[in-house]
């Protein structure tokens, strides 16, 4: 990038060493070692066409975790993002060329991670979005933007994957045939959560919408969940797109990326340490009809996320950060590897809900 970074930091009143940061698929993310240290974030305006709309929904969700936090006597610094005003007291910093840049502080002594190390290490991020959720269970959703619309809108999804594959624009449809024909092959079950907001039996919350692990910091030392980050996404959603999309990344026994399918499975021991920590959380305030869905929304999510990141591939790889060829491709493989074993533990994981 030709962006001159200590320019951008000048408007934070920083000037130090930066590097890039993390492994997220949308914004650039840059560590600056200054005292304190912070976070600095560009923001991929060409997904967040409003940056208002969604700095203006951080700072709300930030600014009324801080106060449960303080309220539950602990550490807002540590527990919640924590953004650095610009020197003018904006929220975020336009460059001249467009591209809006913001600061947080950093999150010390905590790490995310990309693969759970043990069961343990899962629960204890089911346990963070779950209190988040919690925390954010009488803030006022309709002062949330929607910043994505109908981003978990499953029905929507598919029809944006059809649109794709009719354009071809990349060429590569030809030699996609068996995940299209997967999807296809998947297209009744999409809009069964939609259908259940619909009609009322799973009710809307304030949801986090991107609840893979390493959304989440935990303490270096004990594992412990600290801080759920990566507030971009959240708007109202279903409880069941914040657990479905936790177990989509974090119970599978390889990485998103893996190109060796037969590393790819569904392991139910991380469904079932999730499950019963996010139960823990969030269990109380569960509709029967959310409960019984909550081993079909794994499925379902990772059937979303499989069925996006092939649409971006039909694109021609416009919408997710890549790092190699086919990056999209292989990301899709992974998912759909996912659905298929999922599907034949429906039941078992049925079970495992009705122990908690
Ligand atoms: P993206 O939207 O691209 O996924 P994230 O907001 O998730 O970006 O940030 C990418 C990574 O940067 C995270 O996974 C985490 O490792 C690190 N990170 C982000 N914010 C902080 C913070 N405040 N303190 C420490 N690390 C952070
Ligand atoms: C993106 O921003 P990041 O990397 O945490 C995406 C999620 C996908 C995820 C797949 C705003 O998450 O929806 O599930 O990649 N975020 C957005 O890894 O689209
Ligand atoms: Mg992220």
């Amino acid at each position: 990038m030709a962006t001159d970074l200590n320019e951008i930091l000048s408007h934070f009143a920083v000037n130090v060493k930066t590097q890039p940061y993390g492994n997220g698929h949308i914004n650039d993310t840059y560590l600056v070692e200054g005292l304190p240290c912070t976070i600095l974030q560009r923001i991929n305006t060409s997904i967040f066409k409003k940056p208002d709309e969604v700095m203006a929904n951080i700072a709300a969700v930030t600014e009324h975790l801080r106060r449960k936090i303080l309220a539950a006597g602990g550490d807002p610094e540590r527990e919640t993002l924590t953004l650095v005003p610009t020197l003018d007291g904006a929220p975020y910093y336009v460059a001249p060329d467009g591209d809006c840049y913001r600061m947080y502080h950093f999150i010390k002594g905590a790490k995310s991670f990309d693969q759970a190390e043990n069961p343990e290490m899962f629960a204890a991020s089911a346990h963070a979005f779950g209190k988040f959720q919690r925390m954010l269970a009488d803030f006022p959703a309709d002062k949330l933007y929607e910043v994505i619309p109908h981003f978990h809108d499953t029905p929507d999804r598919l029809r944006q994957f059809r649109e794709a594959l009719e354009r071809d624009a990349a060429g590569r449809a030809a030699s996609v045939k068996p995940e299209i024909d997967f999807v296809l092959a998947h297209a009744d079950c999409v809009s069964r959560v939609t259908d259940a907001i619909a009609d009322g039996s799973v009710p809307l919350r304030v949801t986090h919408n991107d609840t893979k692990l390493n959304n989440v910091m935990l303490d270096e030392v004990t594992h412990e969940g600290i801080c759920v980050i990566d507030l971009d996404t959240v708007m109202p959603g279903s409880m069941l797109y914040d657990f479905g999309d936790a177990l989509r990344f974090g119970a599978s026994t390889g990485a998103e990326d893996e190109t060796d399918l037969s590393k790819i499975e569904f392991d139910l021991t991380y469904f079932e340490a999730f499950t019963k920590a996010f139960i823990e959380e969030l269990g109380d305030s569960m509709t029967a009809r959310e409960r019984e869905l909550l081993p079909f929304s794994a499925l379902l999510l990772t059937l979303e996320c499989g069925i996006r990141f092939l649409t971006d591939y039909l694109n021609g790889d416009t919408y997710f950060r890549i790092h190699r060829e086919h990056h999209n491709l292989d990301r899709c493989r992974t998912q759909f590897k996912l659905v298929a074993d999922i599907e034949t533990k429906l039941d078992e994981m049925a079970k495992i809900v009705a122990k908690y």
